[in-house]
């Protein structure tokens, strides 16, 4: 079974996460690989906004970037500027021998979201902000920067994160 995490949003936002997620069995936070299936090429993205942009159209897009993964925790490159309003793609490798992800966020978001990863370490989830790639392996997000300001992205695998896994993103 999966965790839809857009349910639990409010939550994050009020800071009660941890005792909501606390309070599920361990095994509910828990799914199979296949959930992770990528999604047809022709399904529409979804709609929901969020503070960091919100998923792009694939025939939208102006510019595709390459981003890799390294063991080291690190992301080359470590920052990416956008324009308000462009589509891009971002093409996510793992050059590591250990999974990784890239996770689109504010600083805060991010902050939160590797706290509640390193409580549930098997937690496993989807969102179209989000990259989850096995070593050797790419992965592909397609987001349009909406609104300009500073953000985030972070590996949050435990440990990760928190070792210094992080880029910035500008959208002017
Ligand atoms: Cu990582």
């Amino acid at each position: 079974m999966r965790i839809d995490l857009s349910l639990l949003r409010p939550a994050l936002a009020a800071g009660l996460c941890t005792a909501l997620l606390a309070a599920l069995p361990a095994a509910a936070l828990a799914h199979g690989a296949a959930g992770h299936a990528p999604k047809a090429a022709t399904a529409a993205p979804s709609t929901e906004s969020y503070p960091w942009g919100r998923e792009g159209r694939a025939a939208d897009v102006t510019r595709t970037i390459e981003v890799d993964m390294k063991d080291a925790l690190r992301f080359v490159p470590g920052e990416l500027r956008f324009r308000r309003g462009e589509t891009v793609r971002l093409v996510v490798h793992n050059s590591g021998r250990v999974m990784h992800e890239l996770v689109l966020g504010t600083e805060a978001e991010l902050k939160r979201h590797a706290e509640l990863m390193k409580q549930h370490p098997g937690m496993e989830h989807d969102e179209p902000y989000m990259a989850h790639v096995a070593p050797g392996e790419r992965a592909e997000i397609v987001w349009t920067f909406d609104k300009p300001g500073r953000f985030m992205y972070g590996c949050l695998l435990p440990g990760h994160f928190e070792g210094g896994m992080v880029g910035r993103i500008v959208v002017r």
